[in-house]
């Protein structure tokens, strides 16, 4: 018996130095064999699979460590006759080697499942941050930003802000996929699934298709950008201006440099109103009528002066190129004419 207490505490010291070197490993390398990580969500999912790895670790030197003393300690010598006593059962080893990897399974998946629902919550998904709607298409992405009104091919994302993605597919089962953010959700026909992700560092990322769809499924890729905050917000400011039509530009542009002499509806303040502006007679000062027409708007805001309204006072400051240029007086101009027309709705705001 004292024989096999030896040989238990040497094999049981193999099996410890073997989880050590194993775990040390592990902690070392584990970067060298997973992508980049770039998602706060990410980070978690790394800390829990570093985790598994270190049980893997002790559970491969166990058998091995084990294995390997046995084969050294008790082999075959000249001098040995024949087999060793038999072994029979030995209920409580049973009984151990049963529960305890049990018991790992139960609590690793307890604690996969807490950071499931912290990733992705189930009910009440917070709805703060940036909202993007995938949609995926044999074979291709599309992603659309309803709070700014923007669609790109491109997905453009500001770095520590928590986005909520909902993802719908146009065809056949896809899956959204940046294996840097490790997150991962399938897009079902007729369904509506979602997930979240706070991209943590800036940098340049694919997303994939990680779900067999056809023939193009390893071609279904799209560029992810995640840039500083500042940058995002250029952005969104650039495609929301590439996006406006002529009529809805022009509309920001009175708001922002006219409305404070003219009124949209009729009112009269330091300059005539408007409303009903485009194709209507003016009196002049001197007597004369105009009929208002893009060349005299024109001319009106380039060089107020030249021509007066009765009944008003000349307090209308030129507007010179450099402050509208001549792109933005036509996107005025074309605002003016639909809004006397009543082919363009104000939006309400
Ligand atoms: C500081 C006040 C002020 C601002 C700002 C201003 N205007 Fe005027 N505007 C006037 C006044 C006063 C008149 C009437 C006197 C005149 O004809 O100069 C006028 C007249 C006009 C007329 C002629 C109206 C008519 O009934 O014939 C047009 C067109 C016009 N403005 C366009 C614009 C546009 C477009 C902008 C913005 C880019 C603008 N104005 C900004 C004060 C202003
Ligand atoms: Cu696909």
């Amino acid at each position: 018996m004292n024989g096999m207490k030896k040989h238990l505490l040497r094999a049981t010291a193999l099996v410890g130095l073997l989880t050590a070197v194993l775990a040390w490993a592990v902690y070392r390398y584990f970067d060298r064999f997973v992508p980049l990580q770039a998602s706060d969500e990410g980070a978690q999912i790394d800390r829990l699979l570093r985790l598994e790895f270190v049980l893997i670790a002790f559970f491969f030197a166990l058998v091995v460590g084990f294995t390997l003393y046995a084969v050294f300690a008790f082999r075959s010598r000249p001098d040995e006759p024949g087999e060793g006593a038999p072994i029979h059962g030995w209920t409580p080893l049973e009984l151990g080697w049963t529960i305890i990897p049990l018991l790992i399974v139960v609590w690793l998946g307890w604690k996969g499942y807490q950071d499931y629902i912290r990733i992705r919550p189930f009910s009440f998904a917070p709805r703060e941050g940036l909202l993007v709607q995938v949609e995926a298409f044999q074979f291709g992405w599309s992603f659309r930003y309803p709070q700014y009104q923007v669609t790109s091919s491109t997905l453009v994302l500001p770095v520590d802000t928590k986005v909520r993605f909902e993802i719908r597919s146009r065809d056949v089962i896809h899956s959204f996929w940046v294996p840097e953010f490790r997150v991962k959700e399938d897009a079902v026909p007729g369904r509506v699934t979602y997930t979240f992700i706070t991209p943590k560092r800036t940098g340049e990322f694919t997303v994939r298709c990680a779900e067999l769809c056809g023939a193009g499924h390893a071609f279904m890729r799209a560029p992810v950008q995640v840039v500083t905050q500042e940058e995002f917000q250029t952005w969104v400011q650039q495609q929301m201006a590439q996006n406006l039509s002529p009529e809805e530009k022009g509309y920001r542009l009175v708001k922002q440099f006219c409305l404070s002499c003219h009124s949209l509806d009729g009112t009269r303040k330091v300059g005539p109103t408007f409303q009903g502006i485009f194709g209507r007679e003016t009196a002049l000062q001197d007597g004369s009528t105009v009929v208002v027409d893009e060349a005299y708007i024109r001319e009106s805001v380039r060089n107020p002066q030249a021509k007066i309204v009765a009944g008003f006072p000349p307090a209308m400051p030129p507007f010179p190129e450099d402050r509208l240029s001549d792109e933005d007086l036509d996107a005025i101009i074309a605002f003016l004419k639909a809004f006397t027309e009543g082919t363009f709705q104000i939006p309400e705001e």
